[in-house]
């Protein structure tokens, strides 16, 4: 297992690539995989270490002046005992994908150089947040309601910048928005945040605040580090202080193949992957093994679902010996196919551009 500061489980080489305090999960592992992600191929994306927090003691402090009262606690008998729902829903970094604005467009962006593996679907059981909101005494003021994590406090260029919050707008808040404590069918597991995290379908992983210790409604607008000088897009394209801060996720698509993958020549190989996006369900997914001169449509096995991935397939028989490159490409329902080329920002978040993925043809 390689070495990963921080991190609980263990992480063999042949599944996960470790960056410092994160590790992404190796596509060529998901090739035998269900729909799921296993929890033990789950990557794992931590600003400090995973915390150990005993479950019996744990408390969720909902607090703040849009509430009608409060603070209100919760146990976590208490959350089991309210009604349950779940929601099959990637969790997803909006740096994934990150090492390809340096790998393929030769452009200097800082953060994780993850490939695409900062990504994984789960099947998430907990509560409706909407539900603990009402519980709490949501007032008529309420705008913004920001989950904190219970994990050390954030240094990063010498400043810190105390534990990981993220403000979410109360519409969100109230949608699709769960506290989950559970991932496919266990107990949430010790990096995924356990006993309880937050999880957003559809909007960059930083939104789905892991081991949640407290949340604020606040009848003003919110600010932390992680939705003004992080997760907004900087650069040329955008204002000085930055787009507005990230929501949904980009469309993307990866193969289940390792990076590179060799073939040997002559032989049918049956390429899968996978497509998603946070902001349309994928309608059409096409590949292309030369260059992208022509596409070909790949075989769909899932029903696309919003905030989830869809598996494909589509069949290759190479000719030729040598160097090649394997497109995919996805399109949604609102017509966007993904770009040959991604719009740079400075931190690197959302590269929805095709990937193109090296292989070696043996004869
Ligand atoms: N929550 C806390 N408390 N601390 C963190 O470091 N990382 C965030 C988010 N929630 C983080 C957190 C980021 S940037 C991502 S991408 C997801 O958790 C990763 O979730 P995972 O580790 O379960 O895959
Ligand atoms: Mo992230």
């Amino acid at each position: 297992a390689a070495p990963a500061a921080g991190i609980v489980k263990p992480l063999p080489a042949d599944r996960f690539v470790v960056h410092g305090t994160n590790a992404e999960t190796r596509w060529s592992a998901l090739r035998d995989t269900g729909f799921h992600t296993p929890n033990d191929l789950f990557f794992v994306r931590n600003h400090t270490v995973t915390p150990a927090i005993d479950p019996d003691a744990w408390r969720l402090t909902v607090w703040g002046d849009g509430l009608r009262g409060g603070p209100r606690e919760f146990g976590l008998d208490e959350l089991r005992a309210l009604p349950a729902a779940t929601s099959d829903a990637f969790v997803e970094c909006a740096g994934n994908g990150r090492g390809f604005y340096t790998s393929q467009q030769g452009e200097t962006v800082s953060g994780t150089a993850w490939s695409l593996g900062a990504i994984g679907v789960a099947r998430w059981r907990g509560v409706r947040l909407a539900e603990v909101l009402r519980l709490a005494g949501l007032g008529p003021h309420a705008v913004d309601v920001q989950p904190r994590g219970l994990d050390a406090d954030y240094v990063s260029g010498g400043v810190n910048l105390g534990r990981v919050r993220r403000p979410l707008p109360l519409a969100k808040a109230l949608d699709d928005v769960l506290l989950a404590y559970e991932m496919n069918g266990e107990p949430l597991p010790p990096d995924h945040g356990s006993p309880v995290r937050v999880l957003v379908p559809s909007w960059v992983g930083i939104a789905s605040v892991k081991w949640v210790g407290d949340i604020e409604v606040s009848a003003e607008p919110l600010y932390s580090p992680w939705n003004t000088g992080l997760y907004r897009l900087f650069g040329p394209s955008y204002p000085e202080e930055g787009s507005a801060p990230l929501t949904r996720q980009t469309l993307k698509s990866a193969f289940e193949l390792p990076f590179p993958a060799a073939f040997p020549v002559g032989r049918t190989h049956r390429l899968t992957g996978r497509s998603w996006s946070g902001a349309g369900r994928v309608r059409r997914v096409e590949v292309s093994m030369d260059d992208g001169a022509r596409w070909q449509p790949a075989r769909l096995h899932d029903r696309p679902r919003r905030g989830s991935w869809v598996r494909w397939s589509a069949d290759w028989t190479p000719s030729a010996a040598g160097p090649a490159e394997l497109l995919a490409r996805a399109t949604d329902e609102h017509g966007n196919t993904q770009p040959e080329r991604a719009e740079f920002n400075e931190q690197g978040y959302l590269f929805g551009a095709v990937v193109r993925h090296p292989v070696t043809v043996t004869s």
